[in-house]
Parts: C-alpha cells; structure tokens; sequence
C-alpha cells in the first residue's frame, strides 16, 4: 500500500476531510486527467486498449475496511429525503428518452431482475481508491428492456441531489452503456446501497473514474446528443470544471 499524496496538490484542504479513507494506489490516470485533452486521452485509449475489456475484479479479502463517501453524502431534496423515511417503497427509476418502451421501475422490481456481482476499484481524481463490492442490474438489460432507440447514442444519469446547488449528472456511450460491468448497483458488499453510497440505486462504470459513478440515479435517458443537457459537457464535473468525459482508466 502506497499513501497516496497527490489529493493534496489537486484539491488543496480535502485532504483532512478524507482522513481516515482506505488509500490505495492511484493509477496513473487520475494524474493525467486534469491535464490531458479529452479527445487525445479518448483516441489515445481508443488505440492502445480494447474498450469491451474488463475492469480488474478483486477478491473478498481486498475489499477495504473504510471505503470514504465522498461529493453527496445525504442529498437535501425533500422528496428525498421522504423515501428515504419511507425505505424508498414507493421510489421508482424512470427509463426514458430515446426508447420504444419508456420504464418506472420500483427498487423491488430491479431487485428482482437478473443481477451482476463484481469487486472493483474505485479511483476518485482527489487521490484515494477504494476496493468495494457492488451488485446490481445490467445497464444493458434496461435498456433492452426499454427498447432503446437506434437512434441512441448516449446514456444520461439524472441525480437525486444538487452539489453546491447544481444537479449532479452524468452520462456515458453505447459501448460503456452495454458493457458487461456496467450497473445500477443497489447492494455494495453485500448490504443494500447505504444513504452516503448513493441508495437507493447507482451507476458502477468500472473502467473509469470516480466522479463517474453517479450516485441516487432517478432518471436514465436515452438521448442523441449530450448539448441541450444542463452546460452540455455529459456530467456536473465536465461541465463545472472541465473534467473529461471520457474518464477511463
Ligand atoms: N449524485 C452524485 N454522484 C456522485 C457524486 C456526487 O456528489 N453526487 N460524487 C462523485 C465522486 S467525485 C465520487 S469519488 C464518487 C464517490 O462515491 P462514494 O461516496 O460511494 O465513495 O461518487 C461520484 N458520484
Ligand atoms: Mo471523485
């Protein structure tokens, strides 16, 4: 184990508020990425790696003890808050945009469906990685499910929660969409997805960072083209700060 000292450089004072955090090494991405243009890290990937290969997957006795809750940890939104009292009984995920068949589905209904387990790495751009366990649907069962527009060519995750009074979002493209590691995890190591890890469902984008992995996802929407969507960079950070979308690892 390796302590990790970069997040000091990157983020000035988030370095006390991550005390205490499993500090893994970080890969050698989360250093390029506020440096590189996207369309060179996204070609450059393009050529030297396969996008349809697997994310490294780890065993139970790599899962790390404290893995840090970091962005949201408990979302403002009344309404949130309300399912959160009510154990999200009446909470539903809607699937819409671009599809033939748009869905509302309640965390029993995606309970229910065929699910995936996998344990992952988790490496936040702020310079910590953790070692979790999620389980969750396949993306790509939903949009089956949905019947996804050939038309289609992003995936657009909407957030419960504001950060600093902006709607977290994200999105990713058809090849991450189908990807086999990529779910809406409802379970992180075997318990259901806790307030602070995003419950009741989020995104586990395995081959890319941190700020990826959108947490209280409510809305999937299928759509063409990422402009038009809040500042039209495919994600709050992209759009706040320039993060690249493309965020592999
Ligand atoms: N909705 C939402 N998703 C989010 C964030 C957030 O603030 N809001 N933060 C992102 C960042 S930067 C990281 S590192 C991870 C943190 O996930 P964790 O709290 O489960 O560790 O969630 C990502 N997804
Ligand atoms: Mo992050």
């Amino acid at each position: 184990m390796t302590i990790v000292t970069r997040r000091n450089a990157l983020v000035g004072g988030a370095g006390l508020m991550l005390a205490g955090c499993d500090r893994i090494v970080a890969s050698p991405t989360v250093r390029k990425v506020l440096t590189l243009g996207e369309k060179a890290t996204m070609s450059g990937q393009r050529l030297v790696t396969d996008r349809t290969a697997l994310a490294p997957e780890f065993s139970a006795t790599d899962l790390s003890p404290n893995f840090c809750v970091n962005g949201t940890t408990a979302p403002g939104d009344a309404a949130y808050q309300a399912h959160v009292a009510r154990g999200f009984a009446d909470w539903r995920l809607v699937v819409d945009g671009m599809v033939a068949r748009p869905l509302s589905l309640s965390l029993a209904q995606l309970q229910a469906m065929p699910a995936r387990t996998q344990i992952t790495r988790h490496d936040c751009v702020e310079g910590w990685s953790a070692i979790g366990e999620w389980t969750g649907v396949p993306l790509m069962l939903l949009l089956k499910a949905a019947a996804l527009s050939s038309n289609a060519r992003y995936v657009v995750f909407h957030c419960a929660d504001d950060y600093h009074g902006t709607p977290y979002y994200e999105s990713i493209d058809l090849v991450e969409a189908f990807h086999p590691q990529t779910i809406l995890a409802h379970h992180m190591n075997r318990q259901p997805l806790s307030v602070g890890h995003g419950a009741p469902l989020r995104l586990r984008v395995e081959r890319q960072l941190g700020y990826k992995q959108a947490k209280y996802v409510m809305r999937v929407q299928a759509v063409a083209s990422l402009a038009g969507i809040h500042g039209g960079g495919g994600g709050y950070w992209e759009d706040r700060k320039g993060y690249q979308w493309y965020a592999g690892i």
